[in-house]
């Protein structure tokens, strides 16, 4: 403490500021790793540290436009940190965001997440200790996951779905093609292809999209799932805010009977109010958030109790940092956790999804993707998927790692398609969200 004398009067100098870790750790180096091994772009920060061979991983994958998130953390985040302890993961959290007093939004979250699920990685690494425990210890297990079953018309999903239960799923989501239309999350797969390819195929689309003609099959899609499976699986499905919210009203009621897990995105971030009109006409659960990136985006759907599962892509929102707290948030009114999985998180992000399923009492379901073979090859760890659940391998930190020799052997294809999401257009040629 400093005392001035300043016009006859004593005055408080605070001391410079000094990290508050109290560890001589420093962060040393900063970097964006750029890898495609599925075709899909992915971003995985590494922060490195002044003891020899510790560092942490952390995902930043916006793959729409990962260069931006690139330049987020290498041009502005890695001067910002190099230096600071990294043990102070919630101050350095805030600092970092406020940093760049505009906050939020997909790109600069992207980037603070990259860093902070790195933080908390060598937090465990530090401790020796799985980052589950940090965050309070197992509740579970494993995590119950759910995959993507689709197909051409209701039958073949429902024959993807029994191949799916048969591999021991018991959550499943469902999807099926709208004949002439570019349907949300249908590609040409089943339960043995590589999901990937689809989630190409559909970035390369140009095709055109009538929400009406979708509104009559679904409900249809899932007569027959209940009919042929009765009880026996979890089924969910996602609209992807494809629909004009009085035309989603109805779908919400029509599917009511067919008691899904979870009804995703019925409506756009920008019409969440329609969320308490759907509430008078149909229980259907609820599940929000992939496309949140701040707190007065999710916030109000949970303190409003208008949704029944918040599905945050953890990246988006900032990492682990605010996603721990937006799980208790949600705790407080019976909302349950479905953070989002699906191929364009990385094999690190999937890893951070788990840590925080174990870890939260009003866990839902977590979104998978099956780690094909050369995912695993490139980031050695890959959670195990086994009985229809995610486990963890129990190994200091995130329990992950990247093979930066393999990663730099799968370049990112080309931007020319304007990022990787398509434009998807009305018959008349208006352009729809995606
Ligand atoms: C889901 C999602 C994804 C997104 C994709 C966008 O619920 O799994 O809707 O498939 O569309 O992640 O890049
Ligand atoms: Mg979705």
């Amino acid at each position: 403490m400093v005392v001035e004398e300043q016009a006859g009067r004593a005055s408080f100098v605070p001391p410079a500021w000094q990290p508050l870790g109290g560890s001589a750790l420093r962060i040393t180096n900063v970097r964006a790793i750029c890898t495609a091994p599925e075709g899909i772009r992915l971003v995985v920060v590494k922060v490195e540290t002044s003891e020899d061979g510790l560092y942490g991983l952390g995902c930043a994958t916006f793959t729409q436009r990962p260069l931006t998130v690139v330049t987020a953390v290498e041009e502005y985040l890695k001067p910002f940190l190099i230096g600071r302890d990294p043990s102070d993961i919630e101050d350095i959290w805030h600092a970092a965001q406020l940093s760049s007093y505009w906050r939020n939004g997909p790109v600069l979250n992207n980037a603070l997440s990259g860093v902070d699920q790195a933080l908390w990685d060598i937090k465990g690494k530090r401790a020796g200790l799985p980052v589950y425990e940090l965050l309070g210890g197992r509740c579970r297990e494993a995590a119950a996951a759910y995959v993507h079953a689709n197909g051409r018309d209701p039958q073949e999903v429902a024959d993807n779905v029994e191949r799916y239960i048969e591999k021991g799923f018991r959550h499943v989501r469902c999807q099926v093609e709208v004949p002439g239309y570019a349907a949300y999350g249908v590609g040409r797969k089943d339960a043995d292809s590589n999901a990937a390819s689809a989630f190409y195929r559909l970035a390369l689309d140009q095709a055109r999209w009538e929400p009406r003609r979708y509104c009559a099959i679904v409900p249809k899609l899932f007569e027959e799932l209940r009919h042929r499976f009765g009880a026996e699986v979890e089924l969910l499905h996602d609209v992807h805010e494809r629909v004009p919210p009085p035309m989603a009203v109805q779908l919400a009621k029509a599917l009511e009977s067919y008691q899904l897990f979870f009804l995703e995105d019925l409506f756009a971030p920008e019409d969440q109010e329609y969320l308490a009109m759907v509430r008078l006409h149909s229980s259907v659960p609820l599940a929000i958030g992939e496309l949140h990136s701040g707190p007065h985006e999710y916030v109000p759907p949970i303190v409003g109790r208008l949704t029944d599962f918040i599905r945050a892509h953890v990246s988006t929102i900032g990492g682990i940092t605010p996603a721990r707290k937006l799980a208790a948030l949600a705790e407080f009114f019976g909302i349950r956790t479905a953070w989002h999985g699906p191929a364009d998180v990385s094999p690190v992000g999937h890893a951070a999804n788990l840590q925080l399923d174990l870890s939260t009492p009003n866990f839902g379901v977590q979104e998978m993707y099956e780690f094909s073979d050369v995912l695993q090859e490139v980031f050695p760890g890959c959670p195990e998927i086994r009985d229809g659940s995610l486990w963890p391998n129990g190994l200091p930190g995130l329990g992950i790692d990247i093979d930066e020799d393999r990663a730099a052997e799968h370049p990112y294809p080309d931007h020319a398609l304007n990022g990787s999401w398509p434009e998807i257009r009305r018959a008349d040629g208006t352009v729809v969200r995606p």
